[in-house]
């Protein structure tokens, strides 16, 4: 699966060389292009951005440049996907969707976002990852590239695939580990028991008590 991200910060993907997905770049399962779109500015200041038409405040990304930035990367087979606030928001679901594609383009806005026309040019699709103001597209792009790489062949142990569909889009059940006690405060007895049956059954109920108490929403979905 290979990940083409346009944009104005690429230093900002550095993070991403580390932990699981430096190790899926490293055994070529996936690959990730940065793209600075600033490379395309035919401005000697290197300007990308100019005013909103119409008056307003703040700058607005020039669709030319943009399209230049989209144009050394394209191809035929790619999905292009613009993370923005007025996306669907992306759910388990369309992330399970979009790791079957073989070559997403992600393009990430800055200042007051990207002049329509170009979006209406190249975009097939605009995803936001939730409802709160960012400075930037890159953070939503890097949550989409993790989440959508832990589903490509490869990339996640056995055991975490399996794990997953145990827990079944609900929340998870606490987990402990050594030691037995902790500032006064013991392993639930059931974990220590050995006994599968219960262990499963303490498991479940905790799972549907913390989903029923913070997010009663992914209970009546499905
Ligand atoms: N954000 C809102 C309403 C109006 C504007 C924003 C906002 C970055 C370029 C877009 C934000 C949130 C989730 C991209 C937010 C996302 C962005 C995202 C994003 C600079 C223009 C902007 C009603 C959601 C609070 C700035 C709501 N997922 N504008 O944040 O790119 O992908």
């Amino acid at each position: 699966m290979k990940f083409d991200v346009l944009t104005l910060f690429p230093e900002m993907f550095t993070p991403l060389k580390d932990s699981i997905i430096g190790r899926a770049t490293q055994n070529n399962l996936i690959e990730i292009s940065l793209t600075n779109i600033r490379d395309f500015s035919k401005d000697k200041h290197k300007k990308v951005d100019d005013t909103p038409y119409g008056g307003g405040a703040g700058m607005i990304m020039r669709p030319d440049v943009v399209y230049d930035a989209y144009e050394s990367i394209k191809s035929d087979n790619a999905k292009v996907i613009y993370m923005s606030p007025k996306g669907k928001v992306l759910n388990q679901s369309k992330i399970k969707e979009l790791s079957k594609e073989s070559h997403i383009i992600i393009l990430c806005g800055h200042y007051e976002g990207i002049d329509q026309r170009v979006l209406d040019e190249i975009v097939d699709e605009e995803i936001s990852i939730g409802d709160y103001v960012l400075t930037g597209g890159e953070l939503p792009a890097m949550v989409l590239i993790d989440t959508v790489s832990r589903y490509v062949e490869g990339v996640l142990s056995k055991d975490s695939v399996l794990e997953e569909s145990f827990s079944d889009g609900l929340l998870e059940y606490p987990q402990y580990t050594r030691p037995e006690e902790f500032r006064g405060q013991r392993v639930p007895e059931v974990l220590i028991s050995g006994h599968h049956e219960n262990i499963k059954k303490w498991r479940k109920e905790k799972a549907l008590e913390i989903t029923n108490k913070n997010r009663p929403d992914l209970l009546t979905k499905k």
